[in-house]
């Protein structure tokens, strides 16, 4: 946390009773504060991992429209926006959170927030980099933020001109180039849309420092601008994989079941996503960065950050490692998850080299292992700390996380293991298997072969 972060200013009522309370514990404010956090942080992690409202419709979790999806597991999430201009900072104030967030948080009236349009000229986006990028690290789908929160759309409309070839001087459609793109690369184009947040939409939700809330009429917003822009999304760029609808917040069920009937209207194999709300999505969304802590018998995703902002902040240098990485996407795998990965372009349209570095980590590491990864389902092995597990018919993956010393794997609940071999020996050289009962032990390197995840494939009798 950088100082500038430790700001927060109170409304004098809630100092009024921060005061009181820190008075009648006897504890310094500092004290207070601290202890309210952690019961805040363990109030959110006692909350599930997949919230019920975002979870999947009953009938989607047979579809077969979802099977690319299920095959796919790992996807690129992209967040780029007027945000990445001011990247986290506004005259000459660092703004705590994530960088998308920036108008909201520093209360950026729409007049002065609606001029970074001006400056938006990315020179250096590449649809076939992004793409590029995607693809080598082993990336099957790519959802990009058409519309965010703060309203700007990525791509042309003819419901608003502030949009990217309106009202920027790149003049270019950047979804339209992407579409070509991942057409000829063979990457899922999907779309994030903010539905229900538009904080430069009279009529949208959240900005109440421009607009009176009282006297918005959040369902003309849905009618006269989300349903149309989503009918624009969904017919001048192609096939899109799917919608990723965000914070549902207000919307009502009939809302979001109209929303998700339009988009199977426009396109019946576009998928939508979890946060359409109400329970109504073709999968389900996980809280950002979270994991649930076992396999999960639904489709689900978890959104997740490299660092600790989705939309580019030019100082959060939190990078994650690529081994945390890895073991992220693995753990999420192993519980029947998809990982969405996030990058956030800077303004002049480059994804930032340390997301890049570990992205094509990634892919070194799926090139090679990818087998045990896309297209699997849960393994018998689950809630142990050493090795995540994975399956497809006739094979168990082991992942091991922490190799044994000596080499020896002791696992059991597996069944009769018919054989064993390290999926990165292109020879498949036979490993030694001794059976006992349900004890199995597998004789392995002494050395560990990969620090980050060695992957041994058990052959099953069935
Ligand atoms: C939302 C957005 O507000 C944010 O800017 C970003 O796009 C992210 C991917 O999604 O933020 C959320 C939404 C839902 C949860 C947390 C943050 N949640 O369910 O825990």
């Amino acid at each position: 946390m950088s100082d500038e972060d430790r700001t927060v200013v109170l409304n004098e009522s809630l100092a009024k009773r921060f005061r009181e309370l820190a008075k009648v514990q006897g504890v310094e404010m500092s004290e207070l504060v601290n202890f309210m956090l952690s019961r805040a942080l363990d109030w959110q992690g006692s909350r599930p991992a997949i919230a019920e409202e975002r979870g999947q419709r009953s009938d989607a979790r047979s579809d077969p429209r979802l099977d690319w999806w299920r095959e796919a597991r790992f996807g690129m999430f992209i967040h780029w926006g007027l945000y990445a201009i001011p990247a986290g900072e506004w005259k000459g104030r660092r703004i705590p959170g994530i960088g998308e967030w920036i108008m909201k948080r520093a209360e950026i009236p729409v007049a002065e927030y609606e001029q970074l349009a001006a400056q938006f000229n990315p020179v250096q986006f590449d649809a076939a980099e992004w793409v590029s990028i995607a693809k080598r690290a082993g990336q099957k789908y790519m959802v990009i933020t058409s519309k965010h929160h703060d309203g700007f759309c990525l791509f042309r409309s003819e419901f608003t001109d502030y949009n990217m070839v309106d009202a920027t001087p790149f003049g270019r459609d950047p979804l339209k180039e992407l579409a070509e793109e991942c057409q000829k690369q063979g990457i899922r184009l999907c779309f994030y849309y903010s539905q229900t947040q538009d904080w430069h939409h009279p009529n949208g939700d959240g900005n109440d420092w421009d607009y009176d809330e009282a006297n918005k009429d959040f369902a003309s917003y849905v009618e006269t601008y989300v349903v149309p822009q989503v009918r624009e999304l969904l017919t001048n760029y192609g096939p899109i994989g799917l919608i990723w609808f965000d914070t549902p917040k207000a919307m009502t069920a009939e809302q979001s079941r109209s929303l998700l009937e339009l988009c199977h209207q426009l396109q019946p194999d576009c998928l939508v996503s979890g946060r359409i709300g109400n329970t109504l999505g073709d999968y389900a969304s996980a809280g950002d960065n979270r994991i649930p802590d076992r396999a999960v018998a639904i489709d689900w995703e978890t959104p997740a950050t490299i660092n600790d902002t989705w939309g580019f902040k030019y100082y959060d240098h939190n990078w994650k490692s690529t081994k945390d990485l890895l073991q992220k996407l693995v753990d999420i795998v192993s519980k029947g998850g998809n990982y969405l990965l996030n990058v956030g372009p800077t303004a002049e349209g480059v994804i930032p080299r340390p997301s890049v570095d570990r992205l094509l980590a990634m892919g070194e590491w799926l090139e090679v292992n990818g087998e045990a990864v896309y297209g699997t389902v849960p393994g018998p092995i689950q809630g142990v700390s050493w090795c995540r597990s994975t399956a497809k018919p006739g094979k168990i993956y082991l992942h091991v996380f922490n190799w044994p010393e000596g080499g020896q794997i002791e696992v059991s609940g597996l069944g009769q293991v018919e054989g064993a071999y390290l999926l990165s020996d292109p020879a498949q050289a036979p490993l030694s298997v001794e059976q006992h009962g349900d004890e199995v032990t597998i004789a392995g390197p002494a050395q560990s072969p990969d620090a980050i995840d060695t992957v041994l494939v058990l052959t099953m009798d069935s």
